[in-house]
């Protein structure tokens, strides 16, 4: 694998699943394949899990790890060519990216939705411009329209908690008093369309996600009907896709808030969410605290999967 940015890049979904098996079984186990190898870390916005499980990730196989925080003593970055830069940005992308390439050999990109450009966003116009300029391996750790390294380790722990073979399970929309990304909610799906479960989205209307993520899932308006005999209930919120209200909230509607009644009619199901959350706007304390929320083991599966996504670039690297 040269490149990750989304659940094709994988290849076999089932044999990359069993060489995340086989990671979590012995991390330490290819800790000789990144020898003398340099992985940077770029942020453009800010992250706990990201870069704490990716750094780790690159620990156990032996790498060296740099990070760079754009916003934070970087130079500002002009992204648009053609720009008389006379403003406040010192500096281009343009030059920047294969500046970077020269101090590494892998780089993971941290870049969101902007929100300024529906089409910049959805074109994935600063992650391909790494993946053009760079000359290394690109991997996405969140970009403007995927989530990939957090939908990776969500499917892990669906796998590792499942009861049966063909589990049902909802993404619910939840209120949030800031415009979030899609970008996890369709990682998300796009892994959950790769599998064979039974996958069911629930939102208010207006919030329809693009339809080349929403693939085959049923869209179901009720989310107490959605949420009938689930197995798994992902939670998360969004802003808006469709025009003209892309990137705005549209929506507050704390009856939409994932809480111990709606719990109740599920099939007793384990409670799912990226991290970070937040509490009785998404969630009540409840159900975040109760025996059936795996937010936990799910952030501790990110290491497994950029792990697995890591051990797959060096190999070819080599
Ligand atoms: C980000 C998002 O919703 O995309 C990152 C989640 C992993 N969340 C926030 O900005 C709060
Ligand atoms: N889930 C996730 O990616 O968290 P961070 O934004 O803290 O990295």
């Amino acid at each position: 694998m040269r490149n990750f940015t989304c659940v094709q890049d994988l290849g076999d979904l089932n044999q990359a699943l069993c060489e995340a098996f086989e990671i979590k079984k012995d991390r330490f186990q290819f800790s000789e394949l990144g020898k003398n190898k340099t992985l940077l870390m770029v942020f453009f916005n800010s992250s706990l899990r990201t870069r704490l499980s990716t750094q780790k990730a690159a620990m156990n196989l032996g790498m060296n790890t740099i990070v760079l925080d754009v916003n934070q003593g970087a130079w500002k970055l002009e992204t648009e060519r053609g720009v008389i830069m006379d403003g406040d940005k010192s500096e281009h992308l343009l030059e920047a990216i294969p500046v970077m390439g020269c101090y590494c050999d892998v780089i993971g990109v941290r870049s969101f939705a902007r929100f300024e450009s529906k089409e910049d966003d959805y074109t994935e116009k600063i992650l391909n411009q790494f993946i053009q300029y760079s000359g290394r391996p690109v991997f996405s750790m969140e970009a403007a329209t995927r989530h990939p390294l957090q939908s990776f380790a969500d499917l892990i722990t669906i796998e590792e908690y499942k009861k049966t073979e063909r589990p049902k399970v909802v993404m619910t929309w939840a209120p949030h008093p800031k415009a979030l990304p899609q970008a996890v909610p369709n990682s998300f799906a796009e892994w959950m369309n790769a599998t064979d479960y039974e996958f069911v989205i629930t939102h208010p209307e207006g919030y329809e996600l693009d339809p080349k993520f929403v693939g085959h899932a049923r869209v179901e308006y009720d989310q107490k009907k959605a949420l009938e005999g689930a197995d798994f209930v992902y939670a998360k919120n969004w802003a808006a896709y469709q025009d003209p209200n892309y990137g705005k909230v549209i929506n507050r509607d704390r009856s939409w808030t994932v809480d111990a009644e709606k719990m109740a009619l599920t099939n007793n199901a384990y409670f799912m969410h990226c991290l970070p959350v937040r509490r009785n706007m998404i969630v009540t304390d409840d159900v975040i605290e109760s025996p059936q929320s795996i937010v936990i083991p799910e952030a501790a599966n990110r290491e497994i999967s950029a792990q697995t996504v890591l051990k797959k670039i060096l190999e070819e690297l080599r």
